[in-house]
């Protein structure tokens, strides 16, 4: 690693003062933070174009396969910090300003996050691009450019509120324009057959065109591409209609194209098939894929060679039609047959599935698939028509399209060589219950890639306190061998450290305090039991169970005040804007927390805060400053999570069931260090079969019906005692997430974790060992997975 050394913080100051000046037009004595954030931005880019270079070359002169990374989203957050870190001149870059009367965490805490994404599946994608440019495996992400982000929540009376986020409303610093790469994508029209070809004539075209950002990785020894499209008019501005007025119809063609990349859209989890996702699919897919083709032409490589050269990940299956494209382009455009090419097809890619919730999964309606991508659909039917007849023992009901809709999960299953699940546990489940004819078909093709995160921003950048110490006890270089945390087990033992452990929590959870004193208006506790649930909102991560259960305590607190362990209950995170009972849950947490908070009896006990907005950047505040991370989804529901392993990395205990990665952390930290409650996912899946499951279980436990008859009387929604009517009804009859099968089990475990807390050497050992513990869940693990299991590349440095 670089140091910090006079001469690089010489360099790095007179580059920072010479971008201000000649790329910023800005004197010193005028230059705001805004300006001086974008000289150092271009100082430390300048420093990552070179090993930038040198990577693409050494990639075009070993022909060494490239990944391509498929994803609609790419949740990255802030860069500046990130890349500093990764290149060594984080201290050089503070010392470098500091000399120039600049504060560099100030600058930092100004760059607006990349929010390109809506959350699990989005960071995952940015995890693992630094990871792949970590590890000099030459690798390509590929996604879109859009103008806004995930919208921006506020909390306005306890509801939320989005608004347009902008985040490209000020310079991005850190990308390169491309116009001259650009690719034409085409909609609707008409198929003819010439010669006996398919010819396809869109009716709508758009101009895609690329920006590159360098994604640099820890110790700046590699870097890679993450290249994002924006759409843009083919046409010219009709500079006729213009000048006889109609203003409006002149920037016609305009308006169409760039609506494609104008916006994310917010919903994870639930599918609705909107014509104008459909084209940002495709979008993304037709000019990835024309971008992939043009290169491996340009090496000099045949087409039949694709798959030696070039391995296409498919995020979801949000990028599904990566199949039909690649076989289309080959057989229309290059002339192939199609059993050729969809064997070249095949080869080349690979489909991560991140969900088993039937509702979330994609099924476009053959009507609109048919006219919007008619070649498509036709192609479609063909890979449909080619599995059935390769595999005659398919039983009729199994195939792509059915009942007049594209099954996009089955799809992008029949198109790749490997199928990926992303936790032990879904794994299986992705086989016996999502995919179980298609696994019985090709056995060998679904296989587990257990998520990971990066320790470089999750630990060393968010948590500099603890990343001191570890280094302090054993050593440097663990940001890139995360295994070597192990070598933390002995220490844990030594009261001295478990001390020195502790003071970083608490400074983290001191700076948390300060911070949610000047935003939320709440003096807080930092020596609480921070205890955090920070995730989208959504039914089965159950942040109604939580709630719940906060309002049980708290009537256990009016009963025997100070009689517990003090606690801040954090919660965050948005909903998507239609669904109608994720944000009844928000609403119902804030609406707690405003009678909570108000009673003297209880307050020194307990508090509950939402801060609006939660975003990367808000994580990176959380995740070091928490002793316990919520991870308390219905069994079963939960594909990995990847905050879980976030919050462990960073010494938090976790309270959970065993689902997703929790099953695989607990394994690792040991169970004992591990607050385990709930039904397994078999026995979910036998307890709904009792239809009367939650009566049931409100009968059994007196806590729980005296928590839903407060909420049913209004306690918490005094000025309409009514609001929570329909949430406690469904809660009696439906309950389809368990909340009040868990809930006894939750209440318990809530206890021994305020147990173990009263117990501080024991408290900070298991925090620790969860630390040491961790080394598993790096992306670095994860992405080497991908590249010896799937991808078939190998590292090239
Ligand atoms: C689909 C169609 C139309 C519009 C939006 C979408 C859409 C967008 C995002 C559907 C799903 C998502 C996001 C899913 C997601 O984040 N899943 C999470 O992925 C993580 C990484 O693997 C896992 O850790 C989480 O368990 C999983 O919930």
């Amino acid at each position: 690693m670089l140091d910090t050394n006079s001469a690089s913080v010489a360099a790095l100051r007179a580059d920072i003062v010479r971008h201000l000046t000649f790329t910023m037009g800005k004197d010193a004595a005028h230059a705001s933070a805004y300006d001086w954030r974008m000289a150092l931005s271009f100082a430390l880019r300048d420093r990552i174009v070179e090993p930038w270079f040198a990577a693409t070359r050494r990639t075009w002169e070993t022909g060494a396969k490239r990944v391509y990374y498929l994803s609609m989203e790419f949740l990255v957050g802030r860069m500046l910090e990130d890349a500093a870190i990764n290149l060594g001149l984080r201290d050089a870059a503070s010392e470098a300003l500091a000399g120039l009367g600049v504060d560099f965490s100030e600058l930092v805490g100004e760059e607006p996050d990349a929010a390109l994404g809506n959350g699990g599946l989005g960071r995952l994608a940015a995890c693992y691009m630094e990871s792949m440019a970590t590890l000099g495996c030459p690798g390509y992400g590929y996604g879109i450019r859009y103008e806004h982000g995930l919208f921006r929540q506020s909390i306005e009376g306890g509801e939320q509120r989005e608004q347009a986020e902008t985040w490209l409303t000020q310079r991005h610093p850190w990308e390169f324009e491309r116009p001259e790469s650009a690719y034409l994508v085409g909609f609707r029209g008409e198929v003819t057959r010439l010669a006996g070809r398919a010819v396809w004539t869109p009716s709508e075209t758009v101009r895609a065109e690329a920006h590159d950002t360098p994604v640099i990785g820890w110790g700046g020894r590699w870097a890679n591409t993450l290249r994002l499209w924006s759409a843009k008019p083919t046409t010219l501005f009709d500079l006729a209609r213009f000048n006889h007025g109609d203003y409006a119809a002149a920037a016609e063609p305009e308006t169409l194209a760039r609506t494609l990349s104008r916006v994310l859209y917010p919903d994870d989890t639930t599918f609705q098939g909107k014509e104008l996702r459909l084209k940002q699919e495709y979008f993304l897919v037709s000019s990835a894929l024309q971008d992939i083709l043009r290169r491996h032409l340009a090496g000099g490589f045949a087409l039949v060679d694709l798959p030696a050269h070039a391995a296409i990940q498919m995020n979801d299956t949000h990028p599904a039609l990566a199949g039909p494209e690649l076989i289309r382009l080959l057989v229309d455009v290059h002339g192939m047959e199609f059993a050729a090419a969809i064997e070249i097809a095949v080869a080349c890619l690979g489909y991560t599935n991140h969900t088993l919730l039937p509702e979330a999964l994609e099924r476009w309606a053959t009507y609109l698939m048919g006219s919007v991508l008619p070649r498509h659909m036709q192609i479609i039917e063909e890979i449909d028509a080619w599995h059935a007849t390769r595999h005659p023992t398919r039983p009729h009901y199994v195939g792509i399209v059915k009942h007049h809709e594209v099954r996009m999960g089955d799809l992008a299953f029949v198109t790749s060589h490997r199928v990926n699940g992303v936790s032990k546990l879904h794994t299986e489940l992705v086989k016996t219950s999502l995919f179980p004819e298609l696994d019985a078909l090709h056995p060998g093709r679904v296989v587990n890639v257990t998520n990971g995160v990066t320790p470089r921003r999750w630990l060393r950048m968010a948590n500099p306190a603890l990343s001191g110490l570890i280094t302090r006890s054993i050593g440097p270089g663990w940001e890139a061998d995360l295994d070597r945390l192990a070598a933390l087990q002995p220490f844990v033992e030594d009261a001295g450290f478990r001390a020195d452990f502790a003071a970083a929590k608490r400074a983290n959870k001191s700076a948390l305090a300060a911070w949610i004193g000047a935003t939320q208006g709440l003096t807080v506790n930092p020596d609480a039991i921070f205890d955090v649930q920070v995730k989208r909102v959504h039914e089965y991560k159950r942040q109604l169970l939580n709630i719940l259960q906060c309002i049980a305590h708290w009537q256990r607190l009016r009963d025997a005040p100070g009689s517990a362990v003090p606690r801040l209950r954090i919660f965050g995170g948005k909903a998507a804007p239609g669904y109608h009972a994720a944000k009844e849950i928000i609403r119902l947490i804030n609406d707690v927390a405003l009678v909570i908070n108000a009673d003297p009896k209880t307050r020194d006990a307990l508090q509950i805060v939402y801060p609006e907005n939660y975003n990367v950047s808000m994580a990176e505040r959380l995740v070091p400053a928490a002793d316990l991370s919520e991870q308390i989804s219905t069994a079963g529901k939960e594909a990995s999570g990847t905050g879980n392993m976030k919050f462990a990395l960073n010494g938090a205990l976790t309270i959970g069931t065993l689902d997703g990665a929790n099953v695989e952390i607990r394994d690792e930290v040991g169970t004992e260090n591990f607050f385990l409650f709930g039904l397994t996912a078999t026995e979910v899946a036998e307890r709904r079969r009792d239809p009367e499951h939650a009566r049931r279980a409100i009968l059994a436990s007196q806590p729980l019906q005296d928590v839903l008859q407060m909420i049913a009387e209004g306690r918490f929604s005094p000025g309409e005692p009514g609001r929570y009517h329909g949430l406690v009804h469904n809660i009696w009859n439906s309950d389809y997430f368990l909340v009040a099968s868990d809930f006894a089990a939750y209440d318990a475990a809530q206890a021994q974790v305020e147990a173990a807390f009263a117990e501080p050497d024991r408290w900070w050992r298991m925090a620790a060992l969860n630390t040491a513990r961790m080394g598993y869940f790096s992306s670095d693990r994860a992405i080497r997975d991908y590249m010896t299991g799937i991808w078939g590349t190998v590292s090239a440095l």
